[in-house]
Parts: structure tokens; sequence; C-alpha cells
């Protein structure tokens, strides 16, 4: 179709979804007009929402009337997309001191709390829980943004999507759930997490024809190794495509082909925060690793993690989110210290948003300096799943040898290696791979298959602790092959 109107579909302020609207099967994009739109067009569009939100969340809520008061800013000062990067960001500390102080949604709820018909929240293993309300419209609107960006992936009403990830206050499962269920698919909320959960969701799986997967990337590896071990063939399930937030994974490439393989499936790689649900607003718009940053969405600037200004196509820094949708709990320049790297538009994706090629990688706080590198964990994950013999976990230890900080990875080896030459031999190479892409060494230590616990939700292999290192050394001494130099 040539896409001549400027109007975007159904794009009104406070959003109003039509739910009965559904595109023909064949049909490559949910909303034709907003996705391949020129860019320069969308963004005058985008701006003039800006201000709509804006002006909502100042006349309705106080905790943005304070923090703009205190900045000397009003909505009406916005009148361009480079006044809006000096909006000041705001953190998710002061959310959660904001909610202690205005129990239970905080002053940022611009709805009356009766309004709020579902709450989620944070799981809050540090700190306070925070809670998330969510009013009837933006259930709605959450539900058409996810099954607008679950079509992109290639999903259909055809499909059985099973959700396996944990159903309670996580909003990833929730989020995929509604997105299926409006896209006209069937739903199937498994969940994770529970004992025995594993086994039978693949049994589950094959019995009700599942054909599309949701859940962590680790979750997805953890279960091909539990329908091997149940004799099943993880590629005899059926499951066409699998899609994933939460982690850093289905765009690390060696791990993205690592699930393609084992379980002859499409990959799609989607997700943001909480928060900003729709989350699908960074997903995957074709097969290609990558998100897209649907921007009429949630606004996205990858921005300077110091000044917060919105840096140039083509550079590295952490996204600052603004949803465009929400009533009830509006974020407006959320910063998320997470850190990926933008590319410009390009109509040869097929749809005229920015691009994240290697989707979100880490976060800021996650990154950990050895000898003056920057490493982040995903760089170690890509490096180590990619070698012949992985054993399907592993863990990264950052300890001190004396003054210098030192890297230790533990890598599951699958018992196929034979006797300590072999080992050896084996961890000299992944180390040597490893010192070419991180720039420093590793000392990388052999474990036995099955020796780290798998996980059914975000996997959290870094430990940094300076005194294991020698015990570890002790412990294996033999088969390690130091890489530092
Ligand atoms: C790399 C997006 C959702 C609901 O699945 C989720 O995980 O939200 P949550 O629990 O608020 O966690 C947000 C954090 O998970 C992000 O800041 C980021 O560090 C990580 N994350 C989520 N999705 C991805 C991700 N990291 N790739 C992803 N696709």
């Amino acid at each position: 179709m040539t896409v001549t109107a400027t109007r975007m579909e159904q794009w009104t302020w406070p959003p109003a979804y039509d739910d009965d609207y559904r595109p023909a099967d064949d049909a490559t994009h949910w909303f034709p007009v907003r996705e391949t739109m020129a860019p320069d067009r969308r963004d005058e569009l985008l701006l003039a929402r800006i201000q709509e939100v804006m002006a909502y969340a100042w006349s309705t809520s106080p905790f943005y009337r304070a923090k703009w008061g205190a900045a000397g800013l009003e909505p009406g000062d916005v009148r361009t997309l480079e006044d809006f990067e000096r909006v000041p960001v705001v953190h998710k500390d002061e959310l959660r001191a904001d909610q202690a102080e205005h129990e239970p949604y905080g002053s940022y709820l611009c709805v009356p709390p009766r309004d709020v018909r579902h709450v989620n929240g944070t799981s809050g293993t540090t700190g306070r829980p925070t809670a998330f309300g969510v009013n009837g419209r933006d259930w709605r609107s959450i539900a058409n943004a996810h099954a607008r960006v679950m079509w992109a992936m290639g999903i259909r009403p055809s499909d059985t999507v099973l959700i396996g990830s944990p159903l309670s206050l996580y909003w990833g499962s929730w989020g995929a759930y509604i997105g299926a269920e409006r896209l006209g698919a069937t739903v199937f909320p498994f969940g994770a997490g529970t004992a025995g959960q594993s086994l039978r969701t693949v049994h589950w799986m094959r019995q009700m024809g599942v054909t599309v997967f949701y859940g962590t990337p680790s979750y997805a590896l953890h279960l091909a190794e539990v329908a091997r071990d149940a004799g099943i063939d993880p590629r005899h399930l059926g499951v066409r495509r699998m899609f994933f937030s939460g982690e850093p994974g289905a765009s690390v490439p060696s791990i993205r082909e690592r699930i393609a393989t084992v379980f002859d499936t499409r990959v799609y790689d989607s997700g943001s925060m909480a928060e900003v649900s729709p989350w699908m607003h960074l997903g995957a718009g074709s097969d290609e690793p990558g998100v897209l940053c649907w921007q009429d969405l949630v606004h996205t600037d990858v921005c300077d993690p110091t000044t917060l200004r919105r840096l140039p196509y083509g550079s590295e820094g952490t996204p600052v989110y603004t949803t465009l949708e929400r009533t009830a709990q509006p974020m407006i320049r959320l910063l998320s210290n997470d850190l990926t790297r933008w590319e410009a538009p390009s109509a040869e994706r097929g749809r005229t948003y920015p691009f994240l090629p290697r989707g979100i990688y880490g976060r800021i706080d996650d990154m950990f300096v050895v000898r003056g590198e920057n490493i982040y964990p995903s760089a170690i994950d890509e490096v180590v799943m990619r070698s012949d013999n992985y054993g399907g976990e592993h863990r990264i230890v950052i300890s001190r040898d004396g003054a210098m900080d030192e890297l230790v990875v533990q890598v599951e080896h699958d018992g196929g290696l034979g006797g300590e030459g072999g080992l050896t031999q084996w961890c000299a190479t992944i180390s040597g791979r490893l010192r070419t892409v991180l720039g420093v060494g590793a000392k990388v230590l052999p474990v036995a298959p099955q020796t780290f616990a798998r996980t059914e939700f975000k996997a959290r292999r870094v430990i940094d602790d300076r005194d294991l290192f020698r015990s570890l050394e002790a412990s294996t001494a033999g088969a390690s092959t130091d890489g530092v130099s």
C-alpha cells in the first residue's frame, strides 16, 4: 500500500481502540500508516501527543507538578522535541519513595484509585515493592499495542500461545497474555516457577499443539534440557515462534541461534520495563535480531547517561521512556539505566522506527570494570554459549588477585571432552575468544555437567566475590587455563 495519509490509525488521546479491529491474516502490518510513515512526520505527531500527555499529567498528578515545578518548567514550555529533552528524568527510586508517601499507588496516579482494575508490581527483592495500578482503558490499550507488535512477529489468530513465565506480579506474563488474546490467538497461561512445572510444560506443549512460546531466553534453554531428559526432542514440539523479554538473550547471537536450533523455531526479542507497559514497544518487527522502537506507543530516546540528552543515531546510551497511551500512571522520561545502541529508521526494515540492532544488552549497574575495560555479562554469555561442548550454564565471578581485578568464568562442559587434557584445551580456546571480545583475559574453569541451578525466570550469573577466587583455584587446580597475562 502507498502511504500518503498523515493521520495515524486510531490515534487519539486518551486512547480509544476499536477492539473488534484486526487486519487480514496475510497483512504484514496491523496499522500500516503508523508503522511505515515518514519519521519526520511521525515526530510532529509525537510532539503533539507528548504535549497532551504532559498537560494531562500536570493537571492530574501532584508528583509531576512538583517535579517539573521544581525545575521551573511547565508543559507549555515544551515546544519542540529538543525542549522535551530538558524535562527532568524520573528515577525508579523516586517512584518508590513517592508510593511510600502516597500509598498505595503514589501521587503519580492520575485517575481516582477506584478506577484501578488490575494491580501488578515489582518483586521487591531490592527495596520496597512498587505497585502498578492499571485502569480499564490502559489495560485495553496495552492489549492492543501488544497484539500489534506480536502481529509483526508473525503471530496469527490460528496460533496457540503458551505463557511460560510466572503469572503473578510479573507484568511480562500478563502483557503477553492480553496481547495474544486481543490478537485472537488461543492463549494458554501456563506460568512457570512451581515444582515440576517445567516437565509439565513440555508435555502440555505437545498435547495442546502449542505453536508460540513466551518466556525468558534462559528458561527456554532450560526447557529444552528438560525435554531431552524426558526423551523428547525439542524440535518435535512444533513451536514455530518463540518470543522473549525480561533479560538479554533473544538478540545475543549465540543465545538466539542456540534457541532457534534446539527448538527449530524462530526467535523474537521484545521488552523494556514493566513501568512503561506496553513493554513490547521495544519489539521485533521481523526475523532479524534486534528490536524496533515503536515510538507511537512509548516514545524512546537513547540518551547520554550523564547529560540525559538524546544521542545521535549510531551511539550507545541508556533508553529514556515516555508512555504515550497510559492514563493511570503515565511515565514521562523514565530513566531505564539499561544499555543499548540505536540506529536511524530505515524503510528497508518494513517499519520506519528507530532500531536497536543488539536489543538491550545490559544494565549500567551490571557493567563491571576489569583492568580498565568495561564488561557486560551478555558479551561473556555470547562467547561461552557459542563454544562447542558447552554444558548449558555458566557463572561469571569477579574477584581480586592481590591488587588486580580478575575475571573468572566457570563453564559447564557437556561431558564429551575426554580427560584433563581435553578440558584444558577447551578452556584455553574459550579464554582466547574472551580475550579477543572483551579486551582482557579471563580465567576459564571447567565445571561438571548440571552443576549450576537452572532458572525458570531471569538468569543471575554474575557473582562479585573477591574471596571466592582462591578457593576456586584450590578446588579446580589442574584443569584450568589462565588467560590473564
Ligand atoms: C534485555 C519487560 C518485562 C515486563 O518483561 C520486564 O522484564 O520488566 P521488568 O521486570 O520491569 O524488568 C525490566 C528490566 O529487565 C529492564 O530494565 C532490562 O534490564 C531487563 N529487560 C527486559 N526485557 C529485556 C531486558 N533486557 N533484553 C530484553 N528484551
